[in-house]
């Protein structure tokens, strides 16, 4: 199933909630992913690939280009599409116009609308808003409220995907939960932070990237590139006396430790590439190409 929408809704968090582990970053700012990812769950009775895609949005630049027909490819892979919206915001241009492109009989998947963050918002409220996207897509198999934080009705959610997917045998190993490696997500842990501390249009240009990777006896050995597309974001992602880099290891060290359930010891470092969102060839080296 692939879980489609704008930037912002709450895909990763439902993912993540899903599977039980952070195996898509989550930030407060939109174009946080920027990959498809896989997140496996796997029960007693059905196995269901979740596919996390970057949130569709107006692209300038190469690697927001790349995002989006990462995630349109994606819808058209997928058993069932599952198109998410922040019913917290009034449904604007951009989501409506979003939904009117999944609504318009190109991917003939049965659709189920996912309407997030019901927390933030009164009961009362919600039904005008069910009705105004029965309205907008009227074939769509459901439509069905849940707050992806809070893991309200997101068992109801998976019940219903369950009944469009097709039967077989599982395709992942029960313990598999996500498609990515220990160094992809090492990567990840680390953009995350890089995106919680800056701010402006400096996360949106910063890559990571895993130069060493080793595993021993005593735990895990990291180096990390941080990427910058300039050279004055060097300084400000850095900080007084390299107090900025030295919290976001920090906290990804830990994130990460509570993943991989061993020491962590994270290398970070700075280096600028000017304009590298736009490259193609960068893109590809960073593993952000399509
Ligand atoms: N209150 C509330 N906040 C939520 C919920 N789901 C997600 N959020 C918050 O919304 C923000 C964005 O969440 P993400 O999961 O990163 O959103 P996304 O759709 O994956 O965003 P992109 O990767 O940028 O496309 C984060 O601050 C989340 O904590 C929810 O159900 N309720
Ligand atoms: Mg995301």
């Amino acid at each position: 199933m692939a879980l489609l929408g704008r930037p912002n809704v709450g895909k990763s968090t439902l993912i993540n909630r899903i599977i039980g582990a952070k195996v898509a970053i989550v930030t407060p700012k939109p174009q946080t992913t920027r990959h498809r990812i896989l997140g496996i769950h796997t029960d007693r009775h059905r196995q269901i690939i979740f596919v996390d895609t970057p949130g569709i949005h107006r692209a300038r630049q190469q690697l927001n280009r790349n995002m989006v027909r990462i995630a349109f490819a994606a819808a058209g892979e997928a058993d069932v599409l599952a198109v998410m919206q922040d019913v917290s915001k009034p449904l604007d241009a951009g989501t409506r116009l979003l939904i009117r492109r999944f609504a318009d009989g190109t991917l003939a998947q049965p659709r189920i609308h996912v309407l997030n963050k019901m927390d933030k918002v009164r009961k009362s409220a919600l039904l005008p808003r069910l009705a105004e996207v029965q309205q907008l897509d009227p074939h769509a198999v459901a439509y069905i409220p849940v707050s992806a934080i809070r893991g309200v009705q997101v068992d109801h959610m998976m019940d219903e995907v369950t009944k469009y997917l097709p039967e077989g045998p599982p395709v992942y190993d029960a313990g598999w939960y996500t498609d990515q490696s220990q160094r992809q997500l090492a990567a990840e842990y680390v953009r995350e932070q890089v995106f919680m501390a800056m701010q402006q249009e400096i996360p949106f240009q910063t890559a990571v990237d895993i130069e060493d990777f080793h595993e021993s006896q005593q735990g895990v050995k990291i180096s990390a590139v941080i990427l910058v597309g300039s050279e004055r974001h060097k300084p400000i992602l850095i900080g007084k006396s390299g107090s900025r880099l030295k919290s976001i290891g920090v906290t990804a060290r830990k994130n990460l430790e509570a993943l991989l359930g061993c020491r962590v010891s994270l290398h970070l470092w700075v280096k600028v590439q000017p304009n590298w969102f736009d490259h193609p060839a960068h893109l590809s080296d960073l593993g952000l190409g399509t």
